[in-house]
């Protein structure tokens, strides 16, 4: 059995949406940041970095959010959200799930951090507009990617989608703008994914 260690409204979506895209048996288990569920010697021993996504599944820990999607992936191979391995498709999706992670996602983060998720006194408002600029970079090269094809990869759905659509949705609740209308039909498309209701309704229930 699957157990998805996560907080409300944070990374852990990516791995229960691939969940419910995969159609897979899983258990959210909704950890409490305020109440130091993630310092908890417990959590601690499973992630030491104490963040979630964290997948138990028997004595297999697994953390990050892309490798979490990618393996989960790789258990229904037959879904198509991550291509076989050793092709140029599998690299594709690749290329753009480290994109989603090291491109797109960091400039939004450090948006984040130094607007409202440091404590006061740790934040440096002037990184600001720098990673503005950047997030827009990565915008820009996510349109182009895209061209006017519907998903990253090939003519389906994959996991590089759902890492990419989900860090939209954060820029979006977090107000960071991107300019390109490809995008924003785009994540339209990702966003809509009955997968992500159900995970949405998973984890409001929980
Ligand atoms: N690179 C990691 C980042 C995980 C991460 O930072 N998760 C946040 C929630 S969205 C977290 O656990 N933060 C708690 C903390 O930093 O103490 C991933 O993609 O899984």
């Amino acid at each position: 059995m699957i157990t998805i260690h996560g907080l409300k409204q944070s990374r852990a979506m990516r791995a229960t949406w691939a969940c419910e895209e995969l159609g897979l048996d899983y258990t959210f288990r909704a950890l409490n940041a305020m109440q130091g569920e993630l310092r908890s010697p417990d959590f601690l021993a499973l992630n030491p970095g104490g963040k979630v996504p964290t997948l138990v599944e028997d004595d297999f820990v697994l953390t990050e959010s892309g490798a979490i999607v990618t393996y989960l992936a790789d258990k229904r191979p037959e879904a198509g959200l991550a291509p076989k391995p050793g092709t140029p498709e599998r690299a594709k999706y690749l290329q753009w799930v480290l994109f989603g992670l090291t491109e797109l996602e960091q400039p939004l983060w450090t948006i984040s951090k130094h607007t409202f998720a440091l404590p006061e006194k740790l934040r440096v408002p002037a990184v600001i507009p720098t990673a503005k600029k950047e997030f827009l970079r990565a915008a820009a090269v996510l349109a182009e990617g895209l061209g006017d094809r519907e998903w990253l990869v090939g003519d389906a759905f994959t996991g590089a989608d759902l890492i990419v659509g989900h860090t939209l949705a954060w820029a979006r609740a977090f107000s960071v703008p991107w300019e390109q209308p490809t995008v924003d039909n785009y994540a339209e498309r990702v966003l809509s994914r009955p997968a992500l209701a159900r995970a949405n309704a998973r984890e409001q229930a929980a």
